[in-house]
């Protein structure tokens, strides 16, 4: 009995092969473990990203370090610095260009918007965070791309956390949302400027990942 209950629990993968989808909010959805299955070799291939372009710590435009660790691929990366939060085509401790987005990546962000209800997703900017015990991103909006038609697609890999997922206003009250390996966040329209975040990892090791977390958040960052 309690076999049935479990294979057939709320968030289950489905009889169907559907991926189990949890919605967040009208244009938001979390699909569980969606990308259980190329987790292994994401995180091979994002390994080989972190060569060309590696981890670094970004300071906000206020001068302070953020703990989470940061780089990107595709033609546009995030960054921070005295300047302010913005999208470059070049990495600012190289001045080269980020590495190229793998096609596969490309294919797996459409995919998952696709199963959100956004077709024709074409990401240009991968960012990839790291985060190691104790750190946190505190409640943001993703607002420096520059069309916000275009929806987010959010992939974790490797130890477990616990997302924040709150309003359109700072001001809301937030929902604690795990997130575990091979689960999948998209939004956009009407949630797209939600504020969100990520509470203090939990010490841990994951075969994949070792004592971190990776999330992968493939965004139109440009026209
Ligand atoms: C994270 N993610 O999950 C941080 N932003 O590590 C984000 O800040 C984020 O997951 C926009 C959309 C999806 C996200
Ligand atoms: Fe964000």
């Amino acid at each position: 009995m309690p076999f049935t209950a479990d294979l057939f629990a709320d968030d289950a993968p489905t009889p169907t092969g559907e991926p189990a989808r949890l919605p967040l909010a009208p244009g938001a959805v979390l699909l569980r473990g969606l990308v259980v299955a190329e987790a292994a070799a994401l995180c091979a291939e994002v390994a080989a990203v972190l060569v060309q372009a590696p981890l670094r710590h970004w300071t906000t435009p206020g001068g302070l370090r953020m703990a989470v660790a940061m780089s990107n691929c595709g033609a546009l990366g995030w960054v921070s610095d005295a300047r302010g939060y913005r999208y470059s085509a070049t990495d600012p401790h190289t001045a080269q260009p980020w590495p190229a987005m793998p096609a596969a990546w490309q294919a797996l962000a459409a995919r998952a918007a696709e199963h959100a209800g956004f077709a024709g997703f074409a990401p240009d900017a991968c960012l990839i965070n790291r985060y190691t015990s104790g750190v946190r991103l505190s409640l943001h909006q993703d607002r420096d791309e520059q069309d916000f038609s275009q929806p987010i697609v959010s992939v974790s890999l490797g130890l477990p956390a616990v997302f924040q997922w709150g309003g359109t206003q700072r001001r809301e009250p937030t929902r604690r949302v795990p997130l575990g390996h091979g689960d999948v966040v998209v939004w956009g329209g009407p949630a797209r400027l939600n504020f969100h975040g990520v509470m203090p990892l939990k010490d841990g090791t994951h075969p994949l990942t070792g004592e971190a977390r990776i999330n992968l958040t493939f965004r139109r960052a440009g026209p």
